[in-house]
């Protein structure tokens, strides 16, 4: 098994979720295949995108429904600082998941969190497990306690 979803599988457990990853017969890379895989509609995949805090250097994890877009401003007003997009090599040092696979826990360093109320209206969302072929489900409020996420408006519909 990767490292990558052995650390999700771990974190999962830690936090008591009881969501199990799925290998997916077809890549999950992008938000669109794992809608395609899952079979379940765009939004109800949490896209786990990283931003970086221009002046700090932090990264900040937002939890983003697959059919929303992080709108920078919204997104800086909450972590106090304008933000960058994180690149794939900082994702990967930060996270220890490589873009398409990073996971909304089980992160290196644990990151300040925020989740798009537009995942609470399903009963169940599907999630990276870090790795372009393993998603898991899981209740949205869980997931959002788990990865210890804060209910924010920051998006704008594409
Ligand atoms: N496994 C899927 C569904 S859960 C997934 O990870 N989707 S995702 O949307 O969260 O991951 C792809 C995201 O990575 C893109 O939305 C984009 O924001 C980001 N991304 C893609 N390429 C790069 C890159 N070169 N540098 C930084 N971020 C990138």
């Amino acid at each position: 098994m990767s490292k990558s979803l052995a650390r999700v599988r771990a974190a999962l457990q830690a936090s008591g979720l009881a969501a199990e990853p799925l290998e997916m017969p077809a890549e999950t890379r992008t938000a669109v295949q794992a809608a395609a895989a899952a079979g379940c509609a765009l939004d109800q995949i949490v896209k786990s995108i990283l931003f970086q805090g221009l002046r700090s250097g932090r990264l900040y994890l937002f939890l983003t429904a697959g059919g929303n877009r992080v709108d920078e401003a919204r997104a800086a007003a909450l972590t106090g600082e304008p933000l960058g997009r994180a690149d794939g090599q900082t994702v990967r040092d930060v996270t220890g998941f490589a873009i398409g696979g990073v996971a909304p826990l089980g992160h290196l360093s644990p990151l300040p969190a925020w989740i798009d109320p537009r995942l609470l209206d399903f009963p169940q969302v599907w999630a990276a497990a870090g790795t372009p072929r393993h998603i898991f489900p899981a209740a949205p409020g869980e997931l959002a306690r788990a990865a210890g996420a804060i209910r924010a408006d920051f998006c704008r519909a594409m």
